[in-house]
């Protein structure tokens, strides 16, 4: 048998990328069993594999490796059944804009919060510089403090100029990475930027038309010329479907997590509870009135976007 990573997924088929490069299409074993029977795809995009080649030049998957992560996405927010997205990835960037669309901080808090309750690494690309006036550049930088100081990595970059891409390349070099956000940031774009072998089709029609094309998941990995791979994701409009428990959900925000021992209880949900170390931080100006804002509307099912 031989090991092998699945780079794409279209239901019955599989492309494996042996280890030593060769690609091969594969088949799951017939009698595969599913081992946890709310996710509706046995094996994922990232997924490390066993494979036996097979005489027609196909190869029969016959292991799928344990996860070192992956990330979930449910058909609907209430449903019980799942859909694993892409498995063993060393990071997830969000592509973000302030405009031409608009990624609220709503939005990125919830990628967050979703990348930390599978503890998978997040990073911020905000893309589209050349276009912000100044006053959007104001908003992007009272966005960046708030988002570093948190501890994520932030860049700035622009596809259409070439601002700042050998960061955005530096960020993905030698890892997997998984990369989303809204329909219309420019993912696409710089990721045609950074390596043009890719050549992905950008604008407009990749959104709209292809709508319902995409929601079975077809996710699919990339390799960069630099050294990395990339997985795309056209389905996930709302990268934070996930079911989390509201006890740990300030858990999932790191500048809370690193107050919360100095509240008065150990159970405390920094919303009404006396001595609580979050809210005099808040009091204080020295935790962001916007990521408290969505730690609130998370913890009451408020998933509608807001102001930055
Ligand atoms: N001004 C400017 N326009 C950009 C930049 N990056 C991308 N665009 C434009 O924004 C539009 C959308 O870019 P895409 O790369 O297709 O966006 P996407 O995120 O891949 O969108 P989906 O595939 O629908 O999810 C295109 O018309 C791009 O030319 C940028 O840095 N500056
Ligand atoms: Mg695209
Ligand atoms: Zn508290």
């Amino acid at each position: 048998m031989t090991e092998g990573t699945v780079i794409r997924s279209t239901g019955s088929w599989y492309l494996v990328r042996l280890d030593d490069a060769q690609m091969l299409e594969c088949r799951l074993r017939g009698q595969y069993r599913l081992k946890d029977q709310r996710n509706t795809n046995p094996v994922a995009v990232g997924d490390k594999v066993l494979v036996e080649l097979q005489d027609d030049g196909n190869g029969i998957i016959m292991e799928v490796k344990e996860r070192y992560n992956h990330i979930i996405r449910k058909a609907t927010r209430l449903s019980k059944s799942s859909h694993i997205i892409a498995a063993n990835l060393d990071q997830a960037v969000l592509i973000a804009t302030i405009n031409q669309p608009r990624t609220t901080s709503g939005f990125i808090d919830r990628f967050l919060v979703t990348a930390e309750a599978y503890h998978i690494p997040a990073a911020i690309v905000f893309n589209k510089i050349d276009l912000y006036s100044e006053k959007e550049m104001e908003t992007l930088n009272n966005m960046t403090s708030v988002y570093k100081m948190a501890g994520y990595p932030v860049k700035h970059v622009s596809a259409k100029t070439g601002y700042n891409i050998e960061f955005f390349v530096s960020l993905m070099k030698d890892k997997v990475s998984l990369i989303t956000g809204h329909s219309g940031v420019g993912k696409s774009a710089l990721l045609n930027a950074v390596d043009g072998r890719l050549n992905l089709r950008t604008g407009i029609i990749s959104t709209f038309s292809n709508k319902g094309m995409h929601t079975t998941t077809f996710a699919e990995m990339h390799e960069l010329s630099f050294g990395g791979w990339i997985v795309d994701t056209p389905g996930i409009k709302e990268f934070g479907l996930y079911d989390f428990e509201k006890e740990t959900l300030s858990q999932r925000f790191p500048e809370m997590r690193n107050l919360m021992h100095k509240c008065r209880f150990t159970n405390c949900t920094h919303v009404h509870e006396p001595g609580c170390a979050v809210k005099k931080a808040i009091e204080e100006n020295i935790f962001p009135v916007s990521r408290y804002r969505s730690y609130l509307n998370m913890l009451n099912n408020d998933f509608t976007d807001e102001e930055n």
